[in-house]
């Protein structure tokens, strides 16, 4: 019995390891340019964006998403597939509803130290918009461009591919002031989520939909709670 409880324990241990989301490191550059010519890309695997945090039931048709994930000493690099049979972009101003407009969004929790970042920069909540603009809210709860992501997005037909590499900063970063992004190195953890906003003719969002399992009644908690990342950790050489 002793034995079979220790074989057990070592199952576990082996089954949560396994759980763990690793991100592997491409060990040549990435090209931004929402083009999926390199290698690197072929060697790891899709992960879904099918948790709904906002709106009623929708189609696959309507809204369907995957993402995979790299890194290198500068950069997190994401890839996401992302079909929506409307693309809208109804507020110009950039910092105006953005995240009423079809935007991809993405959470980094740099040193996955998770908690509130609403005003903070504990974490940041990024949307990318159509335009490539990228909107977080600063510190002074004012929303605000940052240039910390570099992304191109290719749409054909319903079925948009964004590729992105993204610098990452830690909590003491100051809006307005010279910041030095870091140095990514193994073993790492940081929070990550990704999502999506769907709108294709409403006034509000029709639909947020998330890579991460938020519990309880409100599952919009990313931009406010970073408790609700999913830990990534680095690996490779
Ligand atoms: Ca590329
Ligand atoms: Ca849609
Ligand atoms: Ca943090
Ligand atoms: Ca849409």
């Amino acid at each position: 019995m002793r034995y079979f409880n220790c074989f057990l324990i070592i199952l576990l241990c082996l089954c949560c390891e396994d759980a763990t989301f690793k991100v592997s490191k491409t060990t040549k550059g990435i090209q931004i340019d929402g083009l999926v010519n390199e290698a690197s890309w072929e060697t790891v695997n899709w992960n879904p964006i099918n948790q709904r945090w906002l709106g009623k039931e929708y189609s696959a048709d309507d809204f369907s998403g995957r993402y995979k994930l790299l890194w290198d000493e500068n950069f997190l690099y994401v890839l996401a597939e992302i079909t929506d049979d409307k693309l809208i972009d109804t507020h110009p101003d950039g910092l105006v509803k953005y995240w009423d407009d079809d935007c991809l969004e993405i959470f980094i929790d740099s040193d996955n130290s998770k908690g509130i970042h609403q005003y903070t920069h504990n974490a940041f909540a990024y949307h990318i918009a159509l335009d490539d603009k990228v909107t977080d809210i600063g510190t002074d709860s004012i929303p605000r461009y940052y240039d910390h992501i570099i992304s191109k997005r290719i749409t054909k037909g319903n079925l948009s591919v964004w590729e992105a590499a993204i610098e990452l900063y830690d909590d003491s970063y100051l809006d307005d002031q010279e910041n030095t992004p870091l140095k990514l190195s193994a073993n790492k953890k940081i929070g990550f989520a990704i999502a999506y906003c769907d709108n294709d003719a409403s006034g509000e969002r029709e639909n947020f939909i998330g890579s991460t399992v938020v519990e309880g009644e409100d599952k919009n908690r990313g931009w406010i709670d970073a408790g609700v990342f999913e830990e990534i950790v680095l690996v490779g050489k």
